[in-house]
């Protein structure tokens, strides 16, 4: 059994919808998985920014005793505000063992935004930004007062809506993106290939965060943030395997909004991917009991 952790909040986006996504995939077909904890905002929310800091206070916490557990460990939005729980506590699980996180970030926007820039206040525009360190303290300082990613070992992929102070911000931080017409061009095969690559040669270990709104639309409909020409579902699962010669430690995926679906078209996808990333991973579950014994 893998665990697996929700996060049913919607607090950091425009659109709350995606707070439902944690509930429709728990009463999916989708097997193999622990739901250790889903969490909830509380009912009544004096402040938006408290509710969001406080869970991923928990969440972070919840993920480092995780992955310090068990070789992998799945993560469902929620908003992509919760991207700094997870990684905040993927990274300093890592940092325990003395080792950096690299994270593959597949979204159509850069979630870059800092709290000077943002022009919506929207969080879930912000966790990129946060976990390089740069953001409201509260937010950049959870488990431990360092920055979370380094800008070399974060890799933005399918981008293809963006502001102008984000993009000044990747390029300041010399982040490597992968916009969305590099993806087409190239394929995935060959843009996964040489991040996997490059990261096994640095015995690096890695996350995949994967905000729903990656994949083309008109297949992937459940997102407030629809943006064409997006990413086919099946091309991410036919290239799944290149992940299987160096496994992530988490995978996370977010912003799938159920009231946005079309008779449950997005759900079927979604499941057929986080099926594909336990199947992956189930394997390395096995390799490291038989080693364990
Ligand atoms: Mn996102």
């Amino acid at each position: 059994m893998i665990p697996i952790i929700g996060m049913a909040s919607g607090l950091g986006a425009g659109m709350g919808g995606c707070s439902e996504g944690p509930k429709a995939i728990q009463e999916s077909t989708l097997s193999g998985v622990e739901w250790k904890n889903i969490f909830h905002p509380q009912l009544k929310i004096s402040d938006k920014k408290s509710e969001i800091i406080a869970l991923n206070k928990k969440l972070a916490t919840e993920v480092y005793s995780s992955v310090l557990e068990n070789p992998f460990t799945m993560v469902i939005g929620g908003d992509h505000s919760c991207a700094i729980g997870t990684w905040s506590g993927v990274a300093e699980a890592l940092r325990s063992q003395g080792e950096d996180l690299a994270l593959l970030w597949l979204d159509a926007h850069m979630d870059s935004h800092t709290p000077e820039t943002t022009p919506s206040g929207n969080i879930h525009g912000m966790p990129l930004a946060t976990l390089l360190g740069c953001g409201s303290e509260q937010l950049t300082e959870l488990l431990s007062p360092q920055p979370k990613l380094k800008p070399e070992n974060v890799f933005l992929i399918g981008i293809r809506s963006y502001e102008e102070a984000e993009k000044d911000f990747v390029e300041r931080h010399n982040i490597r993106v992968y916009y969305i017409e590099e993806v087409h061009e190239r394929g995935l095969e060959t843009i996964f290939t040489e991040i996997i690559e490059h990261l096994e040669a640095r015995k690096l270990s890695y996350g995949l965060t994967v905000d729903i709104d990656f994949f083309e639309p008109e297949e992937m409909s459940a997102t407030g943030t629809p943006e064409k020409d997006g990413i086919h579902p099946q091309e991410f699962l036919d290239n799944y395997a290149i992940f299987e010669r160096h496994l992530p430690v988490a995978f996370e995926f977010v912003e799938f909004n159920p009231s946005r679906d079309r008779e449950r078209q997005s759900l079927n996808w979604t499941v057929k991917i986080l099926e594909r990333a336990l199947e992956a991973s189930a394997l390395v579950s096995k390799e490291a009991l038989v080693e364990a014994n």
